[in-house]
């Protein structure tokens, strides 16, 4: 199941209190403070995971609590500490403070865990509270607690180009043309009911770029219409957009613009993106009439693979303009 958006509440350790005890020896009833520290509780950390696509197995769990410190024991014998938890999310997870509502971080990174919930450290036992001044204290301290919050985790997933189009315009029939990703397709509206990524490699390129398909728009999708926009998330990130419509359309320009018109409802930010508009499926086109592509317009079949090569270094081109023009962009 392909779930975005999730609230889990993650509550670190308490550490271990200290002991407070006293060595026995022989003839000495009350030997020197040997009290150990209490243990450090277990913190919470989370890590973006390129194996992981989506938020249900973090949504279905919901709570995580660390692991508390072991109290201090006698004979200076400290706590253990409590086992760290790393909960693994998809790349691309923005992690929100849900009590605050404040952004804490985003998960861009595979290799570098972020610490979410500190762990508490553990209390000094009397043997660790030893001064020159009080050479036998007289007391020991609590562990404090760990710390413990809501989170707020959505995922935006990360690629470099969207493919934006009507139901049935043929966006997963292209994916699974142009990479290795096998999406649902069928010829029925709205098959594809969650995002799905393909990474792209053009023949004799190094360079590689990832593409997103999402569920299908329609027309006054921002009302909620067919699958509404709240799969728009999704190429929020991306760096340009493909706008595909269906050759068979009466008036693919007329099409496009309803498109490009519910991406400006969405977001400034989508309709700032640069856009790459296509007219799909040319193969259906009978062979006595003539394709007509609106200006500036690329076309394309995803079943006889007619222009593919020529859409995808239109897309490379594209996306390095635009990783040159804003390096930080993700
Ligand atoms: N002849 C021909 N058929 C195509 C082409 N591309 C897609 N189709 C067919 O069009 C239908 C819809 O294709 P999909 O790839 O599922 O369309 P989609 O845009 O992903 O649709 P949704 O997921 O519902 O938004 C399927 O029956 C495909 O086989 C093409 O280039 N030529
Ligand atoms: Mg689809």
């Amino acid at each position: 199941m392909f779930i975005d958006e999730s609230v889990i509440y993650v509550k670190a350790g308490d550490g271990g209190n200290g002991c407070h005890s006293y060595e026995r020896l022989k003839y000495k009833p009350k030997g020197r403070p040997d009290g150990g520290s209490g243990g450090r509780g277990g913190s919470i950390y989370l890590t973006g995971s390129p194996q992981v696509h989506t938020l249900a197995d973090v949504a279905y769990k919901q709570r995580y609590v660390a692991q508390r410190g072991a109290h201090g024991k006698g004979k200076n014998q400290t706590g253990r500490s409590g086992e760290d938890i790393f909960i693994q999310v998809p790349l691309g997870t923005i992690v929100y403070d849900d009590s605050s509502g404040n952004i804490l971080f985003d998960c861009l990174n595979p290799e570098k865990p972020q610490l979410v919930a500190k762990g508490g450290r553990g209390g000094r036992g009397n043997a660790a509270l030893v001064t020159k001044y009080n050479p036998n204290p007289d007391r020991s301290e609590f562990g404090k607690p760990g710390e413990e919050k809501p989170l707020r985790l959505i995922l935006k997933v990360l690629a470099d180009v969207g493919l934006v189009g009507r139901p049935n315009a043929g966006k997963s029939t292209f994916l699974s043309r142009i990479s290795r990703a096998r999406p649902k397709i069928a010829d029925y509206p709205f098959t594809t009911t969650k995002p799905n990524l393909g990474i792209v490699q053009i023949p004799g390129n190094y360079d590689s770029f990832v593409v997103a398909d999402i569920p299908g728009l329609i027309e006054n999708c921002h009302e909620g219409k067919g699958l509404g926009i709240r799969f728009l998330r999704h190429i929020e990130r991306t760096k340009i957009l493909a706008i595909l419509v269906d050759a068979s359309s009466d008036n693919p320009q007329a099409d496009a613009d309803i498109l490009v018109s519910e991406l400006n409802h969405y977001s400034k930010s989508l309709s700032q993106k640069p856009k790459c508009f296509i007219l799909t499926k040319t193969d259906t086109v009978p062979k006595d009439q003539k394709v007509h592509i609106p200006k500036g317009w690329l076309s394309m079949s995803s079943v006889t693979g007619e222009n593919i090569d020529k859409v995808l270094w239109t897309f490379k081109k594209m996306v390095d303009k635009s990783r040159e023009e804003n390096p930080d962009l993700c």
